[in-house]
């Protein structure tokens, strides 16, 4: 997969994007993941990429022009524009599970107050939210996007990390998971665990999912 960002903060991307899963995910090409600079696309003295809101208000916005120029100069066939932004429909695992299916992502990430609305208009095939909170801008949104998706690319797990039967996976939040000493501080590991009953094992871990997703996110259920 082809990962495009636009930023106005490249540098925020070194470092997360560097480590453990993704680092082996772009070293192993199976993730092409590029960082643009949205001023690369203004060419006055100044390179102007915000200006003010019309009809007044607080705060600037993104020009459309660099976006208009950067988004049709990096996008190909088959591209997915995808606009980073709170007022998009809500990322969730489903999600990720869709674009991991595409060939090219190209990520706008927001700042200031947002975008001018024919960037929205004309240019996104998409918008998504992280969440229900405002961030100084889009470059943590982008980052959640493609940490998501790269590891569900085929060949980016390896056997030991499997996310088949991970949160949200069936709907369910996971069942509590335990490992070496069964017992710790008084605090045992539940008996069917290891009582290699992999049927009793596999019925315990399904009521468990259920009831914690009924406790903390009954809304998974509906
Ligand atoms: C955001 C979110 C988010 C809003 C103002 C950037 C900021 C600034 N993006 N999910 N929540 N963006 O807060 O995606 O433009």
């Amino acid at each position: 997969m082809k990962i495009d960002v636009l930023t106005l903060f490249p540098a925020m991307f070194a470092g997360p994007l560097d480590e453990s899963i993704i680092k082996r995910a772009r070293a192993a090409g199976l993730l092409d993941l590029n960082i643009h600079n949205l001023r690369d696309w203004a060419h006055d003295r100044h390179k102007t990429v915000d200006d003010r809101p019309f009809g007044g208000g607080p705060g600037m916005l993104l020009k459309p022009e660099p976006l208009f120029e950067a988004v049709e100069a990096l996008r190909q066939k088959g591209t997915r524009v995808i606009l980073l932004s709170p007022a998009g429909r809500r990322f969730d695992q489903a999600i990720a599970g869709e674009l991991a299916g595409r060939k090219h992502l190209l990520l706008v990430t927001g700042h200031y107050e947002g975008f001018d609305e024919r960037v929205r208009e004309r240019l996104a095939d998409d918008e998504l939210s992280i969440g229900d909170y405002v961030l100084t801008n889009g470059a943590l949104p982008a980052m959640v996007v493609i940490d998501a998706v790269t590891r569900l690319l085929p060949g980016v797990l390896g056997d030991d990390e499997s996310s088949a039967d991970e949160s949200f996976s069936r709907g369910l939040l996971e069942y509590p998971q335990y490992t070496r000493p069964a017992e710790f501080r008084e605090m045992r590991v539940p008996d069917v665990l290891i009582s290699g009953n992999h049927a009793e094992i596999e019925k315990w871990r399904r009521e468990q999912a259920k009831r914690r997703t009924k406790e903390r996110r009954p809304d998974l259920l509906k």
